[in-house]
């Protein structure tokens, strides 16, 4: 039975608490992972906020908004710092440049594919909606101020996909977030779900455009490719089939980027089946049962054929 979550990180802040600490969430930086880190940073006085690459639309206006200062880890000096609290990701593939720091404390809400940091305190619960709802209720309630409450209840929000993910804890959570910061529903959400820009909107399009879709493990299965924007566009398609996967090719990295949404009374885990095209064409995949992504060794109709073939015989094994 592994100890409470709460037990493990009182532990870790007696030890390292007031200590100079880095913490750090995945590359191009979600609401969840940027509000999950700035909370834990004011229970850690003396820390600061790292994030490698440009940060999603959401985090961005959330930084902006509460004036939250992120650093490319890249640029920290390690002999500054005791080590680096990891929050929202537990995989060097999405923060390689957390390699040679010391691991202080690992707080993620990913299935365990594709896992490979170890900290020396950690913190993991599969079953959150967002890593913001367990930061929640690790930091001391005196740290949770407005600016504190108002972070998490976005992260909560948006990682939630509209509470598709939801337990019944993410509501009383989120409920005493905004009592604390006094916030409406529709201002947290303005953060959670932003206005896509136009380029966005431009790539949905086209990505319904060349839309391709068969009917087989009872389920209706769409696949299309695009420019950008591939996991809107698999939300979105999602919506309409009962899963899609999206690919977008990488040249410089010379690799296809696919990203995999299912509808919830799909029975057959996402994360699964990235894993297992991953380990037919190369690469890794990953993620959550009906949010997932790979990056794979080929070209993007292999990879598309691929993740179609892998989820039918999943879907006909039942
Ligand atoms: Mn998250």
């Amino acid at each position: 039975m592994p100890r409470a979550g709460n037990e493990v990180f009182r532990e870790f802040l007696s030890k390292y608490g007031g200590r100079q600490v880095a913490i750090a969430t995945h590359n191009r930086a979600d609401t969840d992972g940027i509000a999950s880190a700035f909370a834990l940073s004011r229970a850690l006085p003396g820390s600061v906020i790292c994030t490698d690459e440009e940060m999603n639309e959401g985090a961005k206006l959330l930084a902006e908004k509460l004036g939250i200062h992120a650093v490319p880890l890249a640029s920290l000096d390690k002999k500054g710092f005791v080590g680096l609290v990891v929050v929202d990701t537990s995989a060097y593939t999405l923060i390689p440049n957390a390699k040679g720091w010391k691991l202080l404390c690992v707080i993620d809400h990913h299935r365990p594919e594709g896992r490979d940091m170890q900290g020396e305190f950690e913190i993991i619960d599969p079953e959150s909606p967002s890593a913001s709802e367990i930061v929640a209720n690790l930091v001391p309630a005196q740290v949770v101020e407005r600016k504190e409450a108002f972070a998490l209840s976005v992260g909560i929000i948006a990682d939630a996909a509209r509470f598709k993910s939801a337990r019944a804890g993410t509501f009383d959570t989120l409920a005493r977030l905004m009592k604390v910061c006094g916030a409406e529903y529709r201002e947290l959400l303005e953060i959670a779900e932003p206005d896509p820009k136009p380029e966005a909107k431009i790539a949905m399009l086209t990505a319904m455009k060349r839309v391709e879709f068969v009917y087989a493990g009872g389920y209706l299965i769409a696949t299309t490719e695009v420019g950008s924007n591939e996991s809107d566009a698999a939300s979105l398609i999602a919506d309409a089939a009962d899963v899609c996967f999206v690919a977008k090719w990488k040249d410089a990295e010379g690799e296809t980027r696919i990203s995999a949404r299912a509808r919830k009374s799909v029975a057959i885990p996402l994360n699964k089946v990235m894993a297992e095209v991953a380990g037919e064409l190369g690469g890794a995949g990953g993620g959550h049962a009906k949010a997932a992504g790979a990056a794979l060794k080929a070209h993007t109709d292999e990879s598309l054929k691929t993740c179609v073939e892998v989820f039918i015989s999943m879907a006909e094994k039942g």
